[in-house]
């Protein structure tokens, strides 16, 4: 029963490059997991690709041969993979038990309205793959309040196409305060509950959207009265960030509630029962480090990193010379106890004054 998700998007809103942070952040926990690349326009994945759609079909191979664009020409590339699941279900098992992530093209189609990866993700279910569906939304489109219900009716008409556990992730948090302050806080937009009260904004910050007034209130409407769709936030460079989605991707699939520790992920396991992500990476924490405070967040960060490397670089000349080898000294070095000289007057202090909360 081994366990997936399916990384859905639209183009840019950084699909590859969260299955090569999940990659590297799942291999640091311990579990043993592949990266599948169904995009055929994939040229060069940043992941170790363990699996290559390409190796079946090509985007400029069907472009020439059925004079296509490259819209068109990935839409009939899916639907090759589909008559050709035969070679996706032989490859897969090679990788057994192994938690498996799905890379996919962006052409916002395939997951709204068009049949193919519907097909293909029904086939991969029928062999037992548990799938998690992460759609993934560029929080830029938080800036604009129009926009904003436009990807609530993306992410609401990908739900129903792919009846799959869904979770709708706001990417690229960490770019979140180059649009501007937000009139709203971030758990307004995450819990997208409340939304008529977005609609004074439309109205006051787009040109024209009186004509759609009504329209938009009643996509709001129903929306709101419904409950289905609700946001995760992602920056994928950030540990804290990582840790609670992924978390919340184990509770949706089910694999918070068995087979964690069958692929040998024990350190995840303890941290599950632990709750760690709780203490992390909640909405209003997101808010802090990446809007409101940013620069001190980033500052510590920094300097603690500073202050790690040094401890580790202190450490490992300690051990050599303990193994009797002739180590260079370090000004640092001559602290006896263990505390960095320059960093106590300077970046060190930097770590302790920052008045951000220490997570
Ligand atoms: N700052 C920041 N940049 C990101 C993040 N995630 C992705 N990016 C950048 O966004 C750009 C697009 O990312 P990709 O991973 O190629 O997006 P994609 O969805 O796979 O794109 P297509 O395959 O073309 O649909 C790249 O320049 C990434 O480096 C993030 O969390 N923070
Ligand atoms: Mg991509």
């Amino acid at each position: 029963m081994p366990f997936a998700q399916l990384v859905i998007g639209p183009p840019g809103s950084g699909k590859s490059t969260y299955c090569a942070g999940m990659h590297q952040f799942m291999s640091a926990i311990g579990r043993k997991c592949q990266v599948v690349n169904l995009d055929p326009a994939n040229d060069a994945t940043p992941y170790p690709c363990a699996l290559d759609v390409r190796n079946l079909v090509t985007l400029d191979e069907v472009m020439d041969e059925n004079g296509l664009g490259p819209n068109g020409g990935i839409v009939y590339a899916l639907e090759e993979l589909e008559e050709n699941m035969d070679w996706l279900e032989e490859s897969l098992t090679r990788f057994g038990e192994d938690y498996i992530i799905f890379d996919s093209p962006g052409q916002v189609e395939l997951f709204t309205h068009h049949n193919s990866l519907r097909n293909i993700v029904t086939r991969l279910e029928k062999l037992g793959y548990r799938l998690v569906v992460i759609h993934l939304l560029d929080s830029h489109h938080l800036a604009s309040a129009s926009q904003y219900i436009s990807i609530l009716l993306t992410a609401l008409r990908s739900m129903l196409l792919l009846p799959l556990p869904h979770l709708n992730v706001l990417s690229k948090m960490d770019l979140l305060r180059n649009h501007g302050p937000l009139p709203f806080n971030l758990d307004f937009y995450t819990d997208a509950q409340d939304l008529p009260r977005l609609l004074p904004h439309v109205l006051a910050t787009e040109q024209g959207s009186e004509r759609f007034a009504k329209l938009n209130e009643a996509i709001c409407d129903l929306v709101d009265s419904f409950g289905l769709v609700g946001f995760e936030t992602l920056a994928v460079e950030d540990k804290a960030s990582m840790t609670h989605l992924l978390q919340a991707i184990d509770r949706a699939g089910g694999y918070a509630f068995g087979a964690a520790e069958g692929a040998g992920d024990n350190i995840w396991t303890v941290a599950m029962r632990e709750r760690w992500g709780e203490a992390v990476g909640g909405v209003m924490d997101v808010q802090e480090r990446w809007v409101d405070a940013r620069d001190e967040y980033d500052e510590f960060e920094r300097v603690r990193e500073r202050r790690l490397q040094k401890d580790r670089e202190r450490e490992w000349r300690r051990k050599r010379r303990e193994e009797g080898e002739y180590v260079d000294s370090d000004s640092d070095d001559s602290d006896e106890d263990g505390g960095s000289t320059r960093g106590a007057q300077g970046g060190d202090a930097a770590v302790d004054n920052v008045k951000v909360v220490e997570r």
